[in-house]
């Protein structure tokens, strides 16, 4: 089946917390297809689904141990052929996480490569005599030391998920059989976790961008997807204007498409990463944000999205609290009619928000690292906490707020990660009936990007106010339609040029409009 994904909107599960059947504290794959209908009423038309197989869930699921094996605690694979087909008769997507920079340690790859230096398997990871100065993306050096055979191996992330060795023909091989095994059994795509590192060339230092990294990508588009239909989304933290159009250039049938996350990381502090960050600078956002509009869409194509299992939530990082209902509703509209393909990450469409956990109740490894990092580092435990509190992977990952009842409606049992307490309002079920909600905001805007969707995707891209602190603005126009956006990212009261508010209104997040004024948070999206 020919797919096009200029026009998916992409829904992305973590499914450990997304709809527990089994019982066992975790979301499942059942869970999963009971909640399909709710899926397809809000309008999306792919699903992408976090890892879902078998793994010992180090880093909860990105270390797995074997690719053709659903993890027990989700289901079966039964389970999963049927999510597929009973997702085809809804007419969505299944879009499977392809993680291959790493294996977990429990691999049978991997335990056989770490048997002996003679095993058939060695190959298949990086193994070196001596370890280098290079460092974890999790804290700590990349490497470790194995008893067996007295050497060390290489791994990005934590020490029980080794790096395979790109470089190795077979390890190529075998994941690209098992990428079309999965494409056999009727999936759309793959999002593809940390794919610039596959060209790592670990004696130089190099992970990111290695000379042979377009080359295996390429290799990959012709041995699978690239000539089955598929579409793909590869993860880069690395990447930026200058290389993004090696992943997306058609021509070099490489991606479809990739998240760029420059417009968050520029915020990053040098020595600290994302733990300690500069404040939030609306005009250096949008600078990146409107660049990445201006291209060529037949060049690159954009990713538009606020969230995912590694950020966050949008609302509570870039609203003030007291509007969380119109802020979420803004940040959603002023991407939606942007060039590109959306994501929305669960939960975001009820306006879900970061928790507050203490310090025994961080599941996140790269969080439990962060604050040990920063006492090191001299913060007191308090700052630490603060800083990992923000940021830290937990605060997207607690488990999605059904309905008022135990739980939000998740599990009956224990989850594997606090529920957050403000369940009690924020959950779907009272957002489905209500008129004015985040998720209503949502179905209309998705409707919406329907109708428009020539001018939204195609259309020329004309950036407005680009030096203003507290103004989202831009339009869009084609030979036949003029589109404005305008959107007050503060929570002041700002002054609104009547010139460009000018037009038929089809997006208001409050109920009224007062000339010459935009609210905190208001968005406004009007044709002329
Ligand atoms: O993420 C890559 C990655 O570098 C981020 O997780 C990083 O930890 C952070 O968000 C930026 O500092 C991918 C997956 O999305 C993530 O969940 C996995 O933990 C990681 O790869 C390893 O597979």
């Amino acid at each position: 089946m020919k797919r096009d994904f200029h026009s998916e909107v992409i829904y992305q599960i973590y499914p450990k917390s997304f709809y527990d059947t089994s019982r066992n504290g975790f979301g499942d794959l059942q869970g999963i297809i009971l909640k399909l209908d709710y899926l397809q009423s809000l309008g999306v038309t792919t699903i992408w689904i976090s890892p879902v197989f078998q793994s010992p869930m180090k880093d909860n699921g990105y270390d797995i141990s074997d690719y053709y094996k659903v993890d027990p605690i989700f289901g079966t694979n039964e389970d999963l052929y049927l999510l597929i087909n009973e997702a085809k008769k809804r007419r969505l997507n299944v879009m499977l996480d392809l993680v291959v920079n790493h294996t977990s340690d429990q691999h049978q790859w991997f335990q056989e490569s770490k048997s002996s230096t003679s095993n058939p398997y060695r190959d298949f990871y990086i193994w070196r005599k001596k370890p280098n100065n290079m460092k974890s993306i999790f804290l700590g050096s990349a490497w470790e030391k194995d008893e067996t055979t007295d050497e060390y191996y290489f791994h990005l992330f934590t020490k029980e998920q080794p790096d395979l060795n790109w470089t190795n023909p077979k390890v190529r091989e075998q994941i690209y059989n098992m990428m079309n095994f999965w494409i056999d059994k009727g999936v759309a795509g793959f999002r593809m976790d940390v794919i610039e590192f596959l060209g790592k060339e670990v004696d130089k230092g190099i992970t990111a961008d290695g000379p042979k990294l377009h080359e295996y990508i390429h290799e990959m588009n012709r041995k699978t997807f690239g000539t089955r239909g598929c579409f793909t989304v590869g993860e880069s933290w690395s990447a930026t204007e200058k290389n993004e159009q090696f992943y997306t250039f058609p021509n070099r049938q490489e991606l479809s498409m990739i998240f760029r996350f420059d417009h968050m990381t520029c915020f990053w502090s040098k020595e600290y990463g994302k733990w300690v960050q500069e404040d939030f600078d609306l005009v250096r956002f949008k600078e990146i944000l409107f660049q990445k509009q201006m291209r060529n869409p037949k060049e690159s194509w954009n990713t538009l999205f606020w969230g995912n299992h590694d950020l966050p939530r949008s609302v509570s990082t870039y609203i003030d609290t007291e509007y969380r209902v119109y802020g979420a509703k803004m940040l959603f509209g002023i991407t939606a009619f942007m060039s590109g393909t959306p994501f929305i990450f669960q939960g975001e469409e009820i306006g879900m928000t970061n928790i507050s956990l203490s310090e025994k109740e961080f599941k996140d490894v790269e969080a439990i690292n962060a604050l040990q990092m920063l006492q090191k580092e001299g913060f007191t435990k308090e700052e630490a906490l603060h800083q990992v509190a923000r940021v830290s992977r937990d605060n997207s990952r607690t488990p999605m707020q059904w309905d008022d009842t135990l739980n939000a409606g998740f599990t009956t049992v224990n989850p594997w990660i606090k529920v957050n307490q403000n369940y009690k309002t924020i959950n779907v079920k009272e957002q489905i009936s209500n008129k004015n909600s985040i998720l209503s905001f949502y179905k209309s805007v998705l409707n919406l990007r329907k109708k428009y969707l020539k001018i939204i995707l195609y259309g020329s891209f004309i950036p407005q106010l680009k030096q203003d602190n507290c103004i989202f603005a831009y339009q869009r126009r084609d030979s036949e339609t003029k589109l404005t956006v305008i959107a007050n990212f503060s929570s002041k009261q700002v002054k609104l040029d009547p010139k460009l508010a000018k037009g038929q209104i089809l997006i208001n997040n409050y109920n009224n409009i007062v000339k010459d004024t935009l609210y905190a948070y208001q968005i406004l999206v009007l044709e002329h």
